[in-house]
């Protein structure tokens, strides 16, 4: 067990979801933290460098002294499990704990495609965002200054918009699949307060993260977010800081009920992520540098996401770890939904 008394200090930034999902973890689970508003151009000085610069980056204190520069939200939310009790971020149930990672990633990898093509996809936005991400940053930049490296970031993240896949074939898909996922946490939020019942998840987290760029910081889907819910748009300010909260073990869902009630979310998943995971991992494995697939009844075209081959298999990997009986349970919620087909013939 790690001692608390330090805090656990990570380089973030306000613009990143991936920040704010972690941060809003951290006071939900009572970890002391320190975020330095940073970023890989200006980190903190005497940390090391991680080998991928993504934020939020996380420096963990090495037992022969210094740090270890660490990435990866997903994997960083299990160590601090391990590292520290109480709180957990994680179901208990072992199907429960799978569908957790599965919506987790489909927030950390499908949300974020929303996030980004909303972001810098529509005129209003980008011209929203560019002096955002500067002043997030760098509050004393001179006015001049703050305009033209909102430019010139403007320009570079709209030129990766096909990156993630946003283009003007998959605009609608992107775009549908956002309003649909709000009213489905309409319904949960109205239903049970979180993704998994009376208390968050890590699966929540990661909604929450991408949400706090949506539904507050892009005015078209801000908007978007308003009219279609404001009780989400409430429970995004509460998620911010759940340190108040007092989970008990029997806040989460029982089995049966959770399965029931996350059918419209696992049939939103089964839509758009788990058919774009199945082509990108084909490209992948094809060795294509691009591909096209059909996503929810349109075309898709984006270049191969090598890292997201990687989360099919850690979706697998995670389905396999399961007991026969478990594999059967999840195999049963998922008829249907379309999540059927990431775990077949497995
Ligand atoms: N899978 C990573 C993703 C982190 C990530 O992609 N972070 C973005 C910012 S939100 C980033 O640092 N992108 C690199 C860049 O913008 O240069 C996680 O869960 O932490």
């Amino acid at each position: 067990m790690v001692a608390s008394a330090n805090p656990l200090t990570l380089m973030g930034a306000a613009g990143s979801p991936y920040t704010r999902k972690m941060v809003a973890l951290l006071r939900y689970r009572r970890i002391p933290y320190a975020v330095v508003w940073a970023s890989h151009r200006n980190p903190p000085q005497g940390y090391p460098e991680p080998a991928v610069k993504l934020l939020p980056t996380f420096y963990f204190p090495k037992a022969e002294g210094g740090h270890h520069a660490v990435v990866d939200s997903t994997p960083i939310i299990r160590r601090l499990e391990a590292e520290h009790q109480g709180r957990s971020a994680l179901p208990g149930d072992p199907v429960l704990a799978f569908l957790n990672y599965l919506i987790e990633d489909y927030g950390d990898e499908w949300l974020t495609k929303c996030m980004f093509h909303f972001r810098w996809a529509h005129q209003a936005d980008a011209d929203n965002a560019g002096p955002m991400l500067i002043f997030w940053n760098e509050p004393a930049v001179s006015d001049e200054e703050a305009a033209s490296a909102a430019a010139f970031i403007s320009r570079r993240q709209i030129d990766r918009l096909y990156v993630v896949g946003s283009n003007a074939t998959t605009a609608e898909t992107i775009e549908s699949s956002y309003t649909r996922l709000l009213f489905i946490l309409d319904k949960l939020v109205q239903m049970q307060g979180y993704v998994f019942g009376a208390r968050p998840s890590s699966a929540d987290f990661a909604i929450y993260g991408q949400l706090t760029q949506l539904g507050i910081i892009e005015p078209t889907s801000a908007a978007i977010m308003t009219k279609v819910s404001r009780r989400v748009r409430a429970w995004l300010d509460r998620m911010e800081d759940l340190s108040g909260l007092a989970p008990e073990d029997n806040h989460w869902a029982p089995r049966a009920t959770a399965a029931e009630r996350l059918k419209p979310l696992l049939t939103e998943i089964g839509r758009v992520y788990a058919p774009f995971l199945l082509a990108n991992a084909h490209a992948v494995m094809a060795r294509m540098e691009a591909f096209e697939a059909e996503i929810d009844g349109r075309a898709w075209k984006q270049p191969t996401f090598p890292y997201q081959a990687k989360c099919l298999k850690w979706i697998r990997d995670e389905f396999s770890a399961l007991s026969a009986a478990d594999q059967a349970d999840v195999h049963s919620m998922f008829a249907g939904t379309g999540c059927d087909a990431l775990i077949a013939g497995l």
